[in-house]
């Protein structure tokens, strides 16, 4: 646990007492604040209760009397599509709002690091899609060469959970929207933006808000170095705000498909090779097709945006591409879970938005592709580049037939439950053909979550294959 400091003797309230809650209650009380606590489930307050941990209702009248500070957990709704009652009765007593994230940045650092030979590091990770794995990757390329890493954040690992880091060490952080939105404090040293597309956006009031929101993480604490995926206009944007003209190599840019050119630092991965170039010249390239763990090109779009993060931390190139291939990938993403008769059997649960959808669909051929549940905002029809690639879809969810309607030109299937549509695709599937599960929709119609979901997947898998 990385204990809070500055907040000696003040009165921080806590809301939300889950994963980042709960640490940040520990750790803010290992740093001497008298911690207040408070979640709308009672369970959860019991649970903080059993600590030792106060609980108080905010947002009853005078909740605020003598409360100097509010950490509030991500899930819960800070301003749009309105802003949770606790932390409205903050902006009314003055009380300033933050987050885990914020304590961390001002926590880290201080005692000790004036003796170490290499201060602690910590690389951050924002974007629509991809986070995840490409945090996973640089924590995987950084262990597997022999450094010191700790992984957290939106990954699921509360931020100041983490140990204080040793001389050396680095702290590679996923961070969310709705982390980088309302955290004070900023400060990494390297920052990774993967990509943008439409999510969460009822809770930044609109696409705006949600690339406002990331942007924080560049704008506000000024990264030494920052690592930008320009496929789209806002990352296209966001490098040029940053770099201070085509030379400047505090901005590495990434892309999956286009080849960058020009006299400042890019890496790109086409036709499956990764590309480094750097002052106008190639310095390295590395093949990869053959790296199980990290299959089609957003895979290796994670690929260059944690190649880029740990070449900026100094690594060589062959460290990193030894370390691809013993990259085994991440639960849930683009995760091959059986390969039987010729008939590869992939889980992409987290695929639950159209775009992450459609980059697992060109990841493969030949797909019978499970798919379907609480669809989000913006509709399917941002599913066409990827259909051409599946030979009949089997369609799960409570709202099955209106998403089975918005796939035109594909075969589709009303199948309801996953144990229908595992049963259905496997009486079908030809050798050859890959079963996909990469739902472009929320689990919380049938499910609590979209880890359950690819469990319930891989079980019934499993089931039927005999394994
Ligand atoms: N709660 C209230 N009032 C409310 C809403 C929630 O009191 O109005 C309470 C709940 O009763 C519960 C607690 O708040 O006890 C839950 O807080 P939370 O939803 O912030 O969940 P945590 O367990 O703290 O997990 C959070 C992140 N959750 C979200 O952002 C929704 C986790 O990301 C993260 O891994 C964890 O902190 C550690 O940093 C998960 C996630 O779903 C994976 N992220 C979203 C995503 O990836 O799409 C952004």
């Amino acid at each position: 646990m990385i204990p809070v400091s500055g907040f000696e003797g003040r009165v921080v309230a806590v809301l939300g007492l889950g994963r980042s809650g709960l640490s940040a209650a520990r750790a803010l009380r290992a740093g001497e604040a008298d911690v207040l606590v408070w979640d709308d489930n009672p369970e959860a307050r019991a649970r903080a209760e059993a600590e030792g941990f106060v609980a108080r209702d905010l947002a009853r009248e005078g909740g605020f009397d003598g409360v100097d500070w509010l950490v509030v957990s991500p899930g819960i709704p800070h301003l749009y599509p309105s802003p949770n009652p606790v932390v409205a009765a903050a902006w009314t007593a003055g009380v300033p709002v933050d987050n885990d994230i914020g304590l961390f940045f001002r926590a880290l650092g201080g005692e000790g690091w004036d003796s170490f030979d290499s201060p602690p590091r910590v690389v951050t990770v924002t974007g629509s899609n991809g986070k995840s794995t490409t945090s996973a990757l640089i924590h995987h390329i950084l262990t597997s060469s022999g450094r010191e890493s700790q992984l957290a954040g939106n990954i699921g690992r509360g931020v100041l959970d983490i140990e204080p880091p040793e001389d050396g060490g680095v702290v590679v952080l996923e961070l969310s929207s709705y982390q980088t939105d309302l955290a004070r404090a900023l400060t990494p040293d390297v920052a990774v933006f993967t990509n943008l597309s439409p999510d969460h956006l009822d809770r930044h009031g609109g696409m705006g808000g949600y690339f406002a929101a990331k942007r924080r993480l560049f704008a506000e604490g000024g990264p030494d170095r920052c690592v930008i995926g320009v496929d789209e206009n806002e990352g296209r944007y966001l490098a040029n705000q940053l770099a201070e003209g085509p030379t400047d190599d505090r901005v590495i840019r990434i892309s999956s498909g286009t080849k960058l050119a020009g006299p400042g630092w890019h890496v790109f991965a086409r036709k499956g090779f990764l590309t480094e170039w750097r002052k106008g010249r190639q310095v390295a390239s590395i093949d990869l097709r053959p790296v199980r763990g990290l299959p089609g090109a957003h895979n290796h779009q994670n690929a260059c945006a944690a190649y880029a993060a740990t070449r900026a931390l100094g690594l060589a190139p062959r460290e990193v591409e030894a370390a691809f291939h013993s990259f085994e990938g991440l639960p849930h993403r683009s995760q091959i879970i059986a390969e039987a008769g010729g008939i590869t059997w992939v889980n992409d649960s987290k695929a639950t938005n159209v775009d992450a959808a459609v980059k697992a669909l060109l990841a493969f051929g030949n797909i019978r592709w499970i798919c379907g549940g609480l669809m989000k905002e913006g509709g399917l029809t941002g599913l066409a580049p990827g259909l051409a690639h599946v030979t009949k879809a089997y369609v799960i969810g409570r709202e099955a037939a209106g998403f089975a309607l918005g796939l035109p030109g594909v075969e589709a299937e009303i199948c309801t439950t996953m144990e229908q549509a595992v049963a259905r695709a496997h009486a079908e599937a030809q050798p050859g053909e890959v079963v996909l599960l990469a739902p472009a929709a929320a689990s919380f119609d049938q499910y609590d979550s979209f880890e359950k979901r690819g469990e319930d997947f891989a079980a019934r898998v499993r089931g039927l294959l005999g394994l």
